[in-house]
């Protein structure tokens, strides 16, 4: 190694200091080479022919005070869709067990909440002791969180945390209005700091430009530690907000994301997010290759659609691919 690169790599003995014009010079890569890059990468720290399951539930759906352009629960939005009271502990507890039985290691409970507050969340820590106590790994995204919360969060036996940085910090004010960038880094930092593990990734498809994606995976790769898992979700245009019409990328900067961040975050789970249910087998294929090791199955998301189980099977079968 030279002198100059032994500089760059940090204690944990990974990259923090990225810089905009070398992210973009990997998207510039000719495809094959950046898909050879990120599968080397990729193959060095992970076995490739694996794919971490983890299964969403809504225990709040609907009515959020945030504005978030992409996002179907937002009050700021008519999308149609109902405001639903918090789940009972005893549901979700129950729809955990039923994941765990279809496979999935892990399960992950969202909530449409800013953050949360009051006797809402001790029902959610409540939640979390029982989905954990069945012996799977418990994940929340439940907004900003303050210091505290994140304590209490550990303490009832939570594993992972996902707080999406979602898009560069400039495009970050045409998307939401209602919190800043800034907000969700101190989450990350209080998450970070409770011994959490951290799930944050972003959204490809809002308009963005390629160098917005570039300082979105700079956001994440330049924290003090990366990510654990980092989602990379393609929109899902929802009728109702505001980007209901958003063009639909091409499919190979999709790919192009998921192997950038494979490259700059080469421990980290990237997780092939939102969105699976509108692309074809092949660019999942493309997406496994490119570094992709983790997917949400089930019939639904939050709210949204998945890509069916049935079809699932059959992919992984398909691909030789060994789901965990
Ligand atoms: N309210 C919490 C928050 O915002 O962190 C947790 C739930 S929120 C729905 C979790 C994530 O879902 C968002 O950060 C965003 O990345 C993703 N998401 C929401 N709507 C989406 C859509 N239409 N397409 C793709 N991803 C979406
Ligand atoms: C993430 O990055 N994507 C998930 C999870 N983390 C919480 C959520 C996707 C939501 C898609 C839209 C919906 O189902 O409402
Ligand atoms: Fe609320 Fe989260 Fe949706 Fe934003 S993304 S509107 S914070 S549920």
């Amino acid at each position: 190694m030279t002198a100059q690169a032994a500089t760059r790599i940090s204690g944990d003995g990974l990259r923090h200091d990225w810089d905009v014009a070398e992210v973009e010079a990997l998207y510039a890569m000719p495809f094959m080479d950046l898909m050879f890059q990120a599968h080397t990468v990729h193959r060095a720290h992970f076995d490739a022919n694996r794919v971490q399951i983890s299964r969403l539930l809504s225990i709040k759906t609907g009515g959020c005070p945030e504005d978030c352009s992409y996002c179907p629960q937002s009050a700021h939005h008519a999308t149609g869709l109902e405001k639903e009271k918090l789940l009972a502990v005893e549901e979700v507890v129950a729809a955990a067990a039923k994941a765990k039985e279809e496979g999935a290691s892990r399960f992950c409970m969202g909530a449409a909440w800013r953050g949360p507050k009051g006797d809402d969340f001790q029902v959610a820590l409540a939640m979390i002791e029982g989905v954990k106590a069945l012996g799977m790994q418990t994940c929340a995204s439940f907004g900003l969180l303050s210091r505290e919360q994140a304590r209490q969060l550990k303490e009832a036996g939570l594993d992972y945390y996902n707080h999406n940085l979602d898009t560069s910090p400039e495009h970050y004010e045409e998307i939401i209005s209602t919190r800043k960038f800034q907000d969700r880094l101190d989450t990350l930092g209080h998450v970070q700091d409770a011994g959490l593990h951290v799930c944050s990734g972003g959204i490809v498809g809002m308009g963005e430009k390629q160098n917005d994606r570039a300082k979105m995976l700079i956001a994440l790769a330049n924290l003090p530690k990366h990510p654990d898992s980092v989602p990379i979700n393609l929109l899902i245009p929802i009728p109702g907000t505001p980007l209901a019409e958003m063009e639909r990328p091409d499919p190979f900067d999709f790919v192009r994301t998921i192997a950038v961040a494979r490259v700059m975050m080469p421990h980290s789970y990237v997780r092939l997010s939102a969105g699976r249910e509108g692309m074809s087998e092949e660019m999942q294929a493309l997406c496994f290759f490119a570094g992709a090791n983790s997917v949400f199955c089930g019939e639904k998301l939050l709210t949204a659609r998945n890509a069916s189980p049935g079809q699932d099977k059959s992919l992984f079968a398909r691909l030789g691919l060994q789901p965990e």
